[in-house]
């Protein structure tokens, strides 16, 4: 069985892993995720117990979880994309050290944006939780517009998962109406522009608006989660 990776709608950050994969250029299959539905999938619980997404399901049937885990495991694949580098360089820990940023700390700064969003509308919390996530989003942004600054891509010399990780958070800000990145943060924009433009990118938000997508890697199709329980390992 080719991996599979569980995507999540509306715009999880498994959009990362899916512009990742394309960039690996190996064989894979997807599966939706539809993260605001009420009725949790029981399939999907044995995948992921936290019914979060991204998952990979790996060629064994064994299940791997976290973006971070995920995104290290595809660049491990063929090193020679230059997705991530080897255990033990200096470029793998840089690699290592804005995967971790990105992860428990920029991502992290939306999470109460995203409870907000699933409040009832007049709920007083909404405000509270909405400035917080601003006030910790911007320290996130200017780090980031900082850190590129000097530099094409945020580890490396090449695109790397940690470019393909950034463009599925980054959005946040202004999916949740709390920025507005081109005013705000002109340099981080023009990177996010510039990584839009990717073929993979592009590719991946027609996947998660269920438009047509034309594949430049090797993307087999989409599973449904009933086809998938047969192969899930015991
Ligand atoms: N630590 C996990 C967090 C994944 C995560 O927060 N996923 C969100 C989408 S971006 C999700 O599944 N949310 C639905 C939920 O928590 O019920 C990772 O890094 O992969």
């Amino acid at each position: 069985m080719e991996p599979v990776l569980f995507y999540g709608v509306p715009h999880g950050c498994s959009f990362g892993s899916i512009v990742a994969l394309e960039w690996l250029g190996q064989p894979y299959c997807l599966s939706r995720i539809d993260m605001l539905a009420k009725a949790k999938s029981n399939i999907y619980a044995r995948v992921n117990s936290k019914q979060q997404t991204p998952t990979l399901l790996l060629e064994d049937g064994k299940p791997l979880s976290e973006s971070f885990a995920i995104l290290q495991n595809i660049a491990a694949r063929d090193l020679n994309r230059k997705l991530g580098f080897a255990q033990g360089t200096e470029a793998h820990d840089r690699l290592n050290q804005m995967l971790a940023y990105l992860h428990t700390s920029f991502h992290s700064a939306f999470a109460p944006a995203w409870t907000a969003f699933k409040l009832k509308d007049g709920d007083p919390a909404i405000k509270m939780l909405r400035d917080l996530a601003r006030e910790k989003a911007v320290e996130g942004y200017a780090y980031l517009q900082s850190h590129l600054a000097d530099r094409q891509w945020l580890a490396g010399d090449s695109k790397t998962i940690a470019d393909a990780y950034l463009i599925g958070i980054a959005r946040w800000g202004e999916d949740l109406q709390l920025f507005d990145l081109k005013r705000e943060y002109p340099g981080l924009h023009g990177y996010l522009q510039k990584l839009e433009a990717d073929k993979a990118v592009i590719f991946a938000h027609a996947i998660e608006d269920g438009q047509p997508a034309i594949t430049t890697g090797q993307f087999l199709g989409h599973v449904e989660l009933d086809e998938i329980e047969t192969c899930l390992a015991a």
